[in-house]
């Protein structure tokens, strides 16, 4: 790829030749390359991913392919999502600090980065198939969602930092577009690159004939599409998080763009709920109760975290062009409502976003293992079928559902119903 800057994708053999020269990475893992392990241990759908081991340490060296790698080279997509990555995570590492893995280089041409090694950390998705809790997870991760929002936004930041930030991360079109097509858009009709399970068919059928549906889904997609109010992580999935028992950090903010403040929590609940859906297949009678009601407290435990952390910073950080204080405070005025105005619209939003979240992990490209890992068929389907009915629930419903508790106690009669 020599018109690209010298691009060219690393190897397990060329990457301690290629890499021995950057000194952030000799110092973290020891300074001769021989005595490097490398192994590839990227099961996303884009990157490569790979793990150095060294007499000194260690490090994740993650970089991206030419083209979308869960489809191949006949997907071509530019490398320069590294460049996002890169901003993104600076930005989440200072506005919330210790949520993501520390970056020590960045190759811009070379659309690379080397970074902290999580360990003993396993990526969430697969804690939440295996039954593993991990404790304060709702609470650190809704946390994380509010900060994020909150300090990228008008809210806090300077008019001219927040316009650059968001001149910056619109030019993200690439992944964008795999988002606006993707997840809001091929769900809805019988695009080139769906996949369903069989037996799925009456459920998605369904939807695709559901105009109201199709409305609400592309008025939601306006809202990702144009509503720049901050910056947003952009693939919010339990597949982006990394755990231990008691640890969480965010990973992979390569969707980085400016979009509306409810997306990451709506996408974070949605791959919750997934999880919860699918439990049945994954579980023993005994343990399945427990696991769900965890799961459905993490939700409940999210959207608490979010709002509480939300309204701290609003009292506290509120310094931007948006709803200054001088409106009100010092005037002696309430600022209050006008909170409860923009979290009403950004739970609504969530839901939503949640909503076509759970569709499109059943009905387009790139399902989630919680599902994809079931074997019995049949079973897989009528899970995905509850999957579907909630979703649309959500998106239909978003602004009739009265909070997190309405939005469970629905989930957990979907969960005991059938749709096929
Ligand atoms: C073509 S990329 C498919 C999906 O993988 C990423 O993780 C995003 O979720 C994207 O929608
Ligand atoms: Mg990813």
């Amino acid at each position: 790829m020599d018109g690209d800057g010298g691009y060219r994708p690393l190897t397990t053999e060329t990457l301690p030749g290629r890499l021995a020269g950057v000194p952030a990475l000799a110092a973290r893992v020891g300074p001769d390359p021989a005595a490097w392990r490398v192994a590839e241990v990227g099961d996303g759908n884009l990157n490569l991913v790979f793990v150095v081991e060294g007499p000194a340490g260690d490090a994740v060296v993650k970089q991206a392919l030419p083209y979308v790698r869960l489809v191949g080279e006949s997907w071509p997509l530019p490398v320069n999502r590294t460049f996002f990555e890169w901003h993104a995570l600076v930005r989440q590492d200072r506005r919330d600090p210790g949520s993501v893995p520390k970056v020590f280089h960045f190759d811009e041409a070379q659309s690379l980065l080397a970074m902290e090694r999580l360990s003993p950390h396993v990526i969430l998705r697969r804690k939440l198939i295996a039954g593993e809790r991990v404790e304060g997870l709702g609470e650190r991760l809704g946390r994380f969602c509010a900060r994020a929002a909150f300090r990228g936004s008008d809210l806090a930041l300077p008019a001219a930092e927040r316009k650059a930030d968001a001149a910056l991360f619109l030019g993200n079109v690439d992944l964008m577009k795999i988002t606006e097509d993707l997840v809001f858009t091929d769900p809805y009709f019988a695009a080139e690159m769906n996949s369903h399970t069989p037996g799925l068919e009456p459920a998605a059928a369904r939807l695709r004939a559901d105009d109201a549906l199709k409305a609400e889904a592309q008025h939601l997609l306006r809202r990702y599409a144009t509503a720049a109010e901050t910056m947003i992580h952009g693939d919010l999935h339990t597949g982006s998080v990394m755990c231990t028992d008691r640890e969480t950090r965010v990973i992979d903010p390569e969707f980085a763009s400016y979009g509306p403040m409810g997306f990451d929590l709506g996408m974070l609940v949605a791959n919750y709920l997934v999880a919860f859906l699918s439990q049945p297949a994954h579980r023993a009678a005994a343990d399945l109760a427990p696991f769900q009601a965890w799961l459905l407290d993490t939700v409940g435990e999210t959207f608490a975290g979010f709002e509480a952390e939300f309204r701290r910073l609003w009292a506290e950080e509120r310094t931007g062009t948006l709803y200054p204080a001088a409106l009100f405070e010092a005037q002696g005025r309430s600022s209050l409502p006008a909170l409860e105005g923009v979290l009403g619209e950004i739970r609504r939003d969530a839901l939503g976003f949640c909503g076509i979240e759970m569709h499109r992990r059943s009905l387009s490209l790139a399902h989630n293992a919680d599902f994809e890992s079931i074997g019995d068929v049949a079973l897989r389907a009528r899970l995905e079928a509850r999957s579907l009915t909630l979703g649309r629930d959500l998106v239909m419903g978003r602004g009739s559902i009265s909070g997190p508790a309405a939005l469970l106690a629905l989930a957990r009669r979907r969960n005991g119903e059938d749709f096929l």
